[in-house]
This record gives C-alpha cells, sequence and structure tokens, in this order.
C-alpha cells in the first residue's frame, strides 16, 4: 500500500520545502499530513499534490504523540528537542522517524544517510533514520567520487552559510535588517548574536570547550560516520553570511595519491547530484545568489593546491533547504520504498 507521509514542522524553512519536493518526486504517498506546534493548529500549508494526495492546502494539526497513528514515514524538522520528545511515539506507530535535526544524528543505533554516498545504511534502522547537516550534505557528496580515485588523508573546509539554515525567522531578519541599515535606523538582532546584514558571523551553532563550534564539530563527526572513514581528517570553519538561500564551501582537499583537475571533473560527471560549473576567465562558477531553488551541489574553481602534496582546491554552492536538507530526507523515504 502507498505509505502515509507526516511533514513534522510544515509551517518551517525546512517543512515547506519537504512539500514542494515530495510533489516534484510525486512521492507515492496515500495521504499527506501537516503538522506543527499549536501556535499554527487550523491554518493552511500550500500543496501541489502527490501520489494519491490531490493538490490542495492542507490543515495544519497540531503535532502530539498521537499524531502517528497510521502514519509510515514522519519527515521531521521541528528542532532537536521536538524529536526527542516524539521518536518513541513514532516509533510505536510502527512509523519511520527521518529527523533532519542534530538529536540522533551521532547514535550508534541510527544511521546517517545521504544517498549519493551511503545509500545501504538505511538497512539496519531502527526506526529512525538521520539526515545529516547541511554543510555535511554538501562536502561528502563532492568528496565521494574523489575518494573512489584516491582516499582522501585531510580536508580543510571554510563555510559561508546562508540565513535560512537557521530558519524562516532568521530569513525574514536578514531582510529586514537590510531594511533597517539602508534607512539608517539601528539593526534588531534575534536570530543570532549580531545584525548579519552587511556582516560576517564567524559562530553558527554554539561554542565548544575546545574553542570550535558544534557546527564545526559536526562536519568533522557527520563525515567520518557517512564515508565509513574515521581516519579523514577535517578542519573545519564554518561562518554565516548574509545570503537568504544556499551555502557556499571553500574545500582543499589533500589525497595519499595524485589527483589531477581533469581526472576529478570526470569523476563528478559520471556522479550523481554534482554539477560541475567551472569556466572563471568567462566568470562561470557557483553563486548562491543564482543557484536558490536547485537540487544539486554545484562546484568550480577546481585548481591543484601547490602547497601540499596530492592537493586539491575547490569551491562548492549547493541549496541547503533543498539537498541539503528536505531532498535528502525524501530521498531517504525513496529509499525505503519497498
Ligand atoms: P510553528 O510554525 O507552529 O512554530 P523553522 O526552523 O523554519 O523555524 O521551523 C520550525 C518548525 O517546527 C515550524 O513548523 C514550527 O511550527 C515547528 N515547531 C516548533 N516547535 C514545535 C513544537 N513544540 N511542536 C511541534 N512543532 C514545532
Ligand atoms: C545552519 N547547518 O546553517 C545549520 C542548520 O544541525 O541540522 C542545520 C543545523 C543542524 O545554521
Amino acid at each position: 500500500a502507498n505509505p502515509v507521509v507526516a511533514v513534522c514542522g510544515a509551517t518551517g524553512a525546512v517543512g515547506q520545502e519537504f512539500l514542494k519536493v515530495l510533489h516534484d518526486v510525486n512521492f507515492p504517498a496515500s495521504e499527506v499530513r501537516a503538522l506543527a506546534s499549536a501556535r499554527s493548529a487550523g491554518k493552511e500549508v500550500p500543496f501541489e499534490g502527490c501520489g494519491l494526495q490531490k493538490p490542495g492546502n492542507l490543515v495544519v494539526q497540531e503535532m502530539t504523540p498521537e499524531s502517528f497513528q497510521g502514519v509510515d514515514i514522519a519527515l521531521f524538522s521541528a528542532g532537536a528537542s521536538v524529536s526527542k520528545q516524539l521518536r518513541e511515539a513514532v516509533v510505536a506507530a510502527g512509523a519511520v522517524m527521518i529527523d533532519n535535526s542534530s538529536a540522533f544524528r551521532m547514535d550508534e543505533d541510527v544511521p546517517l544517510v545521504v544517498p549519493e554516498v551511503n545509500p545501504e545504511d538505511v538497512a539496519w534502522h531502527n526506526g529512525v533514520i538521520a539526515n545529516p547537516n547541511c554543510s555535511t550534505i554538501e562536502m561528502v557528496v563532492a568528496l565521494k567520487p574523489l575518494a573512489e580515485i584516491a582516499p582522501i588523508k585531510r580536508v580543510v573546509v571554510s563555510t559561508y552559510q546562508a540565513a535560512s539554515g537557521a530558519g524562516m525567522p532568521a530569513m525574514l531578519e536578514v531582510q529586514e535588517q537590510t531594511r533597517q541599515y539602508l534607512a539608517n535606523e539601528p539593526m534588531k538582532a534575534e536570530a543570532f548574536a549580531h545584525p548579519l546584514a552587511f556582516n560576517c558571523i564567524p559562530r553558527i551553532d554554539v561554542m565548544l570547550e575546545d574553542g570550535s563550534t558544534k557546527e564545526e564539530w559536526k562536519m568533522v563527526v557527520e563525515t567520518k560516520k557517512i564515508m565509513h572513514a574515521p581516519e579523514v581528517g577535517v578542519s573545519a570553519t564554518c561562518v554565516r553570511v548574509p545570503v537568504i538561500r544556499c551555502h557556499g564551501e571553500s574545500l582543499n582537499v589533500e589525497f595519499e595519491a595524485p589527483v589531477s583537475v581533469q581526472a576529478a571533473y570526470d569523476a563528478w560527471k559520471a556522479a550523481p547530484m554534482i554539477e560541475v560549473m567551472d569556466d572563471p576567465a568567462q566568470d562561470v562558477y557557483p553563486m548562491p545568489g543564482a543557484l536558490a531553488g536547485t537540487d544539486p551541489v554545484y562546484v568550480g574553481r577546481v585548481r591543484e593546491d601547490a602547497s601540499v602534496q596530492n592537493g586539491l582546491n575547490f569551491w562548492l554552492v549547493m541549496d541547503q533547504i533543498r539537498k541539503g536538507a528536505a531532498l535528502n530526507a525524501v530521498q531517504i523515504a525513496q529509499l525505503l520504498l519497498p
């Protein structure tokens, strides 16, 4: 039978995108339910339909432990604490929770899956499958085809992360701050510790004891788990930039053996979900401002790094709400279809 799908956090930035992606891939759902907090109960969210669920607004229901009766797949993006509160109810109802939060990613009994990298890991789930952090997804989609040419020794990554990574309110806030700045009014900052408009903030998520941020830590530990490569060194610096959608990443990768620019191009061109966009002489390279709403991870500015042995530098852009969150989660759901 066609699965019943619950979109959990349906009014949020990622929740809205879950609904778009379900439609875009025509997910064979028998029914799609929209769930959010009590604040949103009774509101309507637009839906273009998928499977047997006809197009038309969905009425948002309050998400409670009882919401999951009859649900087969629950796509969660309502924050880590909500995922933790509802995990038991989801699993007890016999549904599979595909969770976009950081709540369970590093749990030993929870697979952390990027379908282009480790689709086989869905097989051992116990009711929960975790969707990685967006910045990690972007990086591993690009690294996987290269790791098949030569083992990766070390990656140094710097991110340029869009406001939308922090949710709908953050996206709206940076636009309002831009207006305030141009009107010579004081900028109000709530989503981040400082105004983001006309600024860059080198702190994403909480600070850890070793001086790194949790976002940076996620890129290290999640990459090793997804790629089954505990030996790969990852050094990350994560920065919030005043972009609405799409994360940029600058990567420096050191391999165990030479990987030429051409070999990298060939590997990426043969790989799924990655597009080479690299003709800098003609000003062709991936840019966040131009790629919102797209699916692939885009790669450009590819060049050898002469400062290390077997080094390659490149630049990535990905819509982090799409492949970085909603699309990746729906692809995981597709892997669960009979
Ligand atoms: P609501 O709009 O009712 O607050 P974003 O990451 O874009 O801020 O979105 C967060 C999503 O998670 C929203 O859909 C939000 O619903 C939902 N959410 C937040 N807290 C809860 C909660 N306690 N129970 C259910 N859904 C929640
Ligand atoms: C950001 N990467 O851009 C974060 C958003 O662990 O799922 C997602 C946080 C997470 O702010």
